[in-house]
């Protein structure tokens, strides 16, 4: 399949995709023109909605559903509305979102609506005990649902350790084992974490964690969570080195073995991703920011059609093609 462009008219980034209804619905972030300087901490990222959208094919038509939360509707927001993630259960659709409160400080957000497309209505308060970005939301085959998330740099995880703030960020030095997204399950209402998150440990080839000074294969940012032929991948984004790449596991916890790039690097600065089967294919949504020149915070999602080898490993996806 050619890689395709999902929204030519307006800049989404940061897909999370899931299979709802029967259809494929994309929840991005609303990328937008803010004339704020590019720098470290993402502040360009100054995104203040969300859309929706829904395909019934992979080749149809994709359906806007409009605005289904803004950032001034959520009574704890400070600013940005960086990537989301939603989930489907007990009757009910959850959207997770991160967001800065009015401390700039990240934490996660759940929105809820009877509807996969919206309007999500925010809780009052961001989940207890939640901190940094991305959120991406997986619901196993025996019914739990796992919350990932974390980002180092703009993401502000170097700010924390086992789960507490510390007094000043710090991320470990090169030779030591890197920072590490976290897990948790989720209670049974959605709402809150059923436990304390947990490391979520990527090793190399011989059983040790990655390094921190391992820049092409320690996590950065942008968490995802599919499973294929029993066994759980763990994907997630290196950042500064730009490359999607993936670990396996037997379980939601993990420790994962790394295991290669899913997608080499693309125009612009972040690459960030879902990966879905639908109708028998797999797919690995992203963004790239090639429609908009090479402006890093005008990202535009596309599609194009992910493969495994025999041996259950993926075939790498070259960004710039
Ligand atoms: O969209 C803002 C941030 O950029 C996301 O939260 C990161 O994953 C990166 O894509």
């Amino acid at each position: 399949m050619k890689p395709r462009y999902l929204v030519p008219n307006d800049y989404m980034a940061d897909p999370a995709v899931h299979i709802f209804e029967g259809k494929l619905f994309i929840y991005p972030s609303h990328d937008r023109e803010s004339g704020i300087p590019e720098n470290d901490n993402g502040d360009h990222f100054d995104m203040n909605d969300y859309h929706v959208f829904s395909m019934e094919d992979i080749d149809g038509e994709v359906t806007d559903h409009g605005v289904t939360l803004k950032v001034e509707d959520i009574a704890w927001a400070g600013r940005q509305l960086w990537d989301c993630d939603a989930a489907f259960r007990n009757g009910k659709y959850y959207l997770y979102f991160s967001l800065k409160d009015k401390n700039d400080v990240f934490h996660l957000g759940v929105a809820v609506s009877d509807t996969p497309n919206g309007v999500f209505k925010a809780q009052e308060n961001p989940m207890k005990g939640s901190y940094s970005i991305d959120p991406c939301v997986f619901a196993d085959d025996d019914g739990e649902y796992y919350i990932y998330f974390g980002g180092i740099w703009g993401g502000q995880l170097q700010r924390y350790r086992n789960n507490k703030a510390l007094e000043s960020p710090a991320l470990p030095a090169g030779n030591e084992p890197a920072l590490c997204p976290k897990v948790a399950r989720l209670q049974e209402d959605m709402l809150e974490f059923a436990e304390e998150p947990r490391d979520v440990v990527i090793l190399d080839e011989t059983g040790k964690p990655l390094m921190q000074g391992d820049t092409e294969r320690r996590f950065f940012e942008a968490s995802w969570m599919h499973k294929y032929r029993g066994k759980y991948y763990y994907s997630y984004s290196t950042g500064d080195t730009h490359l999607l790449c993936y670990a396996i596991g037997d379980n939601p916890y993990g420790p994962f073995t790394y295991r290669g790039v899913i997608l080499t690097p693309v125009v612009g600065w972040t690459t960030h991703h879902a990966i879905v089967e639908f109708k028998g294919k797999w797919y690995l949504f992203h963004h790239d920011s090639t429609p908009s020149g090479g402006k890093t915070w005008l990202r535009s999602i596309k599609v194009v059609e992910l493969e495994y080898n025999p041996d259950g490993t993926i075939k790498t996806i070259e960004g710039i093609r």
